[in-house]
């Protein structure tokens, strides 16, 4: 049966025995069927004029132990980044503040750490609290979490925890040495099990095959609970670091692993997120179209440009697309 002839709600099921034939073969479609799918699948769940707004800000920057193959913030690669101790917390408000007015409905802190120290988390918790109380969603990305720091987040009022997969366990220790495929899991069933909305993706174009991204995708899905964001990067390429110079992935390869994301997680705010500043409007506005219904918005991500706020002011109006606030279907 093509996909334009299965009935709507079949396309929509929540399930969590995907088969990587089956990933593989969503990648495979001819464009327009699969978009057409994704589109269908889109609308049970979500407004299709919606996005929904996170700005990021890093906390802590650089120095940091891993070697993630990717990261300008990895002590272990020269890429010319001043780093930065733990921020004081009224200048983390201070930029969530202008966040929000900018339009941003959830504030994403982001740490360059292994793991935090037991000391951190409290000033990082009195963070979550001022943001919460500007009310705005928080969400926070410090590494892995032991269990009693996923509960003093929790018990702080932290919204959402990020912490990626990347890529495929396959071809994961291509790109970090430093940590196990099985420490990122065991980490994000903590933030699950306490009751944290968990934000997980990965990284594109990085060199990794097909089936790698499906595998990355199928891992996601067949998570006992989806996750409730899904950011999809694409590599943003650090002068300095090792991925630095890999070969650029076929933007349209990039909008059909957006398009398989939204299929398979048909609840999930999917998000178009590190790699916007080298996309044109047009490969943003199909990413759109293909379900993605997340961004991060703000002229930094974490230590490297996202497109001037303006611009994606000035997008959202051409494609009549409002900002959203609500987080989660
Ligand atoms: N240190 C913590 C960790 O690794 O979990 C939190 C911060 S880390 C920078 C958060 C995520 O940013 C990474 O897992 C990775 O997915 C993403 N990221 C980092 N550098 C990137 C790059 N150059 N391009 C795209 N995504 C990147
Ligand atoms: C995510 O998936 N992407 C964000 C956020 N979660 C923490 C980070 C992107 C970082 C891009 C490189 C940088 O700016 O340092
Ligand atoms: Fe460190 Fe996170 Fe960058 Fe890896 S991704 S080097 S853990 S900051």
């Amino acid at each position: 049966m093509s996909a334009s002839q299965k009935p709507l709600e079949s396309m929509a099921t929540i399930r969590h025995d995907w088969q990587l034939a089956e990933v593989e073969a969503l990648l495979a479609l001819p464009f327009n069927d699969l978009i057409y799918q994704a589109q269908t699948v889109h609308r049970v769940y979500f407004d299709p004029n919606e996005v929904q707004v996170s700005s990021l800000l890093s906390i802590k920057t650089g120095s940091c132990s891993e070697d993630c193959g990717y990261c300008p913030q990895s002590a272990r690669y020269d890429s010319d980044l001043n780093p930065e101790a733990l921020m004081p917390v009224d200048a983390v408000l201070k930029a969530a503040q202008q966040a929000k007015e900018q339009g941003a409905s959830r504030f994403c802190m982001g740490a360059a750490w292994r793991s935090p120290k037991d000391r951190d988390i409290e000033r990082v918790v009195e963070m979550v609290q001022g943001v919460k109380a500007l009310g705005m969603e928080t969400c926070v990305t410090l590494g892995m979490l032991s269990d009693k720091q996923t509960q003093a987040l929790k018990d702080g009022g932290l919204d959402y925890y990020n912490h990626n997969l990347d890529t495929s366990e396959d071809y994961y220790s291509e790109i970090i040495t430093t940590r196990t495929y099985q420490d990122r899991l065991d980490t994000l069933e903590r933030v699950r099990d306490a009751g944290i909305n968990v934000c997980c993706g990965g990284i594109v174009g990085m060199g990794e095959s097909e089936t790698d991204r499906a595998k990355l995708l199928l891992q996601l899905a067949n998570m006992p609970k989806h996750p409730e964001s899904v950011p999809i990067n694409m590599l943003v390429q650090v002068e300095g670091t090792p991925l630095h110079g890999t070969e650029a992935l076929d933007p349209i390869v990039f909008v059909r692993t957006i398009a398989v994301a939204r299929i398979l997680m048909p609840q999930s705010r999917v998000r178009l997120s590190a790699g916007r500043k080298a996309m044109s409007d047009e490969m943003q506005a199909l990413c759109f179209l293909a379900g993605a219904n997340s961004i991060f918005y703000g002229e930094k991500l974490l230590t490297t440009d996202n497109p001037m706020t303006n611009h994606d002011q000035q997008l959202f109006e051409r494609l009549g697309v409002k900002m959203g606030g609500s987080s989660y279907a």
